[in-house]
């Protein structure tokens, strides 16, 4: 009988793109209204402002983890109207909606600390009720005039569409069935699905690799990536896009070769494939070059195959954090431990870098 981990958690649906179509509540109609005074014939204008509309506010929360939940149409409470007696109309709630850390809107904000925020739709204006004009001095305005004062503006409406990036420390870049999620899952509390067959993974997932301190670690499990990825073969820019904001990447590649893949010509296609995509930025980046399913193979074939790797990551010119490390990550779990501390060393240092970055900026 399988495990919990082995069979695998039943997936969620996981949205990394979504439109939504917001409206600002309107304002509450200002109210025209005359106080008697007294036995008198006299009167005086009373009537109160209507409130404002609600706004809509788009929050990056580190508890969100897709973009699944949103609902298509969102529309703030409008504003209440006023009443006489000087009575204000209440204004109306701001509407919430919480994303996940790393959530883009195009030319608008860039949703990447938790609790950032944008007001996207803002609510309408109350009306003004009559006792604007209550002044002494200045005779009252014709009923029209009075009217239009009264009358509230609606809220802003617009389209938008919303687009995520995942935030994780560490990305796993590998061709499928490479072991990008067996890693995952004996390195994290994640539970991917694990199959012998490629494009297992079909949606990111994010799992933390936890040490004894209380240090975490976050690493995505992106899908597979193929050659062709960065012009968008195998679905290659949806899955690059969620490499795009790691701090550091880990190469990992079937030294084992199972499904008669070569790990050398492997490792070089995904090096040339980070290269293509966007500005070339992510091949520059701090990262480890791991050579899985180690099990497989004898001590010479494990050496040359390192050996190698070493010298195309060299030619690269790539910033590795240590030598090819040699893992088995789905089997013996041999290489597990000297991996996991790398992946903090490298974690910590790109964070240094960027630290170094931001105070030279
Ligand atoms: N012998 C051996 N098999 C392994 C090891 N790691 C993973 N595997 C097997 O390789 C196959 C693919 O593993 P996955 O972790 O699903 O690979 P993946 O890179 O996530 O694949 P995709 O999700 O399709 O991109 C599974 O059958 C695993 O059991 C290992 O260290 N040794
Ligand atoms: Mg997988």
């Amino acid at each position: 009988m399988k495990n919990k981990k082995q069979r695998g958690r039943k997936s969620y649906r996981f949205v990394d793109r979504t439109r939504l179509q917001l409206s600002g509540g309107s304002g509450g109609r200002g109210c025209t209204s005359m106080f008697h005074i007294g036995r008198k014939r006299k009167k005086k204008p009373d009537g109160g402002h209507g409130g404002n509309g609600g706004s809509i506010l788009i929050i990056a929360d580190p508890v969100e983890q897709s973009l699944r939940w949103t609902r298509p149409h969102v529309t703030a409470e409008a504003g209440a109207a006023g009443g006489s007696n000087a009575k204000y109309g209440r204004n109306g709630k701001n509407t919430i909606i919480r994303v996940p850390c790393g959530v883009e809107k195009v030319e608008i904000a860039d949703l990447d600390k938790p609790g950032s925020y944008v007001v996207i739709a803002k609510g309408g204006r109350g009306g003004y009720g009559n006792m604007t004009f209550a002044s002494s001095n200045e005779p009252m305005p014709p009923p029209e005039v009075i009217a239009e004062y009264a009358e509230p503006d609606l809220g802003e409406s617009c389209r938008i569409e919303l687009e995520l990036k995942l935030i994780a420390d560490i990305g796993l870049v590998g061709f499928p069935n490479a072991g990008k999620s067996s890693l995952l899952s004996a390195t994290s509390r994640a539970t991917p699905y694990i199959a012998p067959y490629p494009f297992t993974t079909l949606n990111p997932l994010v799992g933390y690799i936890e040490y004894r301190d209380g240090f975490r670690v976050c690493a995505a499990d992106v899908p597979g990536l193929i050659a062709g990825a960065s012009e968008g073969k195998g679905k290659g820019h949806d899955f690059l896009r969620h490499l795009e904001r790691t701090k550091a990447l880990l190469y990992i590649v079937d030294a084992a070769g199972i499904d008669g893949r070569n790990p050398i010509s492997d490792f070089e296609i995904l090096m040339h494939e980070l290269s293509a995509y966007g500005d070339g930025d992510m091949l520059n980046r701090r990262c480890l070059v791991v050579a899985n399913k180690i099990d497989l193979l004898l001590k010479d074939e494990r050496e040359e195959i390192y050996t190698r790797l070493q010298e195309k990551a060299e030619e690269a010119g790539i910033r590795m954090e240590t030598n090819v490390i040699g893992i088995s990550a789905g089997a013996t779990g041999e290489g597990l431990p000297l991996l996991t501390k790398a992946i903090r060393d490298t974690v910590t240092s790109s964070e240094a870098d960027k630290l170094k970055e931001e105070q030279y900026a």
